[in-house]
């Protein structure tokens, strides 16, 4: 017999945090019943197939420590279910196809991995335990950016290359941000940068600074033309500024102990309407705009549009969208 279970994680990330698990007999796995049966796997260092499904006499996962192979289990396991509450009770999605159907996650890919990735084709996400100082990838950030992949990939089909492949990497920026606040953990609170806690660099920084995502050294603050040219990392750049701009607004801001300081291209200032309603915008027009081949002129269009259609064409919100599209040089 199986049933649903409430066990505990001690993550990597997110110090102890509660874990839905099923109980089999007398032994528990990592199937999250309540969340479409999404499961999380052990690849031991493999680079293929499922691995084996965690499981264990207790339902306690992991230590804290990267040493101890549940701890990034747990991670994972959390940062699934924290993004599949996330597009459940903020934007009414239940599983990234809206079916219901879980995904699952695939940890320790690998030797000195230091990256992570989503996958069409086995509906998973799959994740390294980094090399040197690169920490594990499982921080939510990057459970929640993973998962927005194929989010994208069963609604605008965002292509991976090009303009489109720019804001189909920014896409999984800003919903992986928002799962990272949304999650609201003690140990782990939002800010506006990506895989801050992988220390993929090994001195601290980030991977990607969205207030001003030239901070990284390859990404772009705006749009020029020939963006589309760039890696999708980093075309990514003025996108992401967009979403900041509109959020929070431009210049100097402190969020959760975090200072940012967002510049606009034409030098004008951009009032932001907050996370939660730039959130809904992205979001609609991701899933009702947003086709194979948009590109940034057609983003902008397709979040006024939205705009429009949530708070009307003559409302704040409306010109928010229109100044911090032309503080990121796209449209005037
Ligand atoms: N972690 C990377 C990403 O999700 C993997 C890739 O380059 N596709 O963007
Ligand atoms: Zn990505
Ligand atoms: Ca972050």
């Amino acid at each position: 017999w199986e049933a649903i279970e409430t066990g505990t994680g001690h993550t990597v990330y997110s110090g102890t945090v509660p874990l839905t698990t099923t109980q089999s007999g007398s032994s528990y796995n990592l199937t999250d019943g309540a969340r479409g049966n999404h499961r999380t796997y052990n690849l031991n260092r493999g680079t293929s197939g499922t691995g084996t499904l965690f499981s264990g006499p207790d339902d306690v996962w992991g230590d804290g420590t990267a040493a101890n192979a549940e701890s990034a289990a747990a991670d994972a396991h959390y940062g699934a279910a924290l993004t599949w509450d996330y597009y459940k009770n903020v934007h009414g999605r239940t599983g990234i196809r809206g079916d219901g159907v879980g995904a699952y996650s695939r940890v320790h890919y690998g030797n000195n991995y230091v990256n992570a990735f989503w996958s069409d084709s086995c509906f998973c996400m799959t994740y390294g335990d980094g090399s040197g100082n690169a920490n594990p990838l499982t921080a939510i950030d990057v459970a929640g950016h993973e998962m927005t992949h194929g989010l994208t990939s069963n609604t605008a089909g965002l292509n991976y290359s090009g303009e489109s492949g720019g804001l189909n990497e920014a896409t999984s920026d800003i919903f992986g941000t928002s799962v990272e606040f949304y999650a609201a953990n003690s140990s782990d609170v939002g800010d506006y940068l990506i895989g801050e806690e992988i220390n993929i660099r090994g001195d601290g920084t980030p991977l990607r600074y969205m207030d001003k995502p030239s901070k990284d050294g390859s990404s772009k603050d705006s749009w020029y033309s020939g963006i589309g040219s760039i890696d999708v990392h980093y075309s990514s750049g003025p996108a992401n500024h967009f979403f900041y701009l509109l959020s929070e607004g431009s210049g100097t801001k402190t969020i959760n102990g975090v200072t940012y300081n967002s510049p606009t291209s034409d030098g004008l200032p951009v009032t932001g309407i907050g996370r939660a309603k730039a959130e809904q915008i992205w979001f609609k027009a991701l899933t009702t705009k947003f086709t194979s081949t948009t590109n940034y002129a057609a983003a902008r269009t397709g979040t006024l549009a939205v705009a429009g259609e949530l708070y009307g064409a003559t409302s704040a919100e409306y010109k928010a969208v229109q100044d911090a599209w032309a503080a990121v040089n796209v449209g005037t």
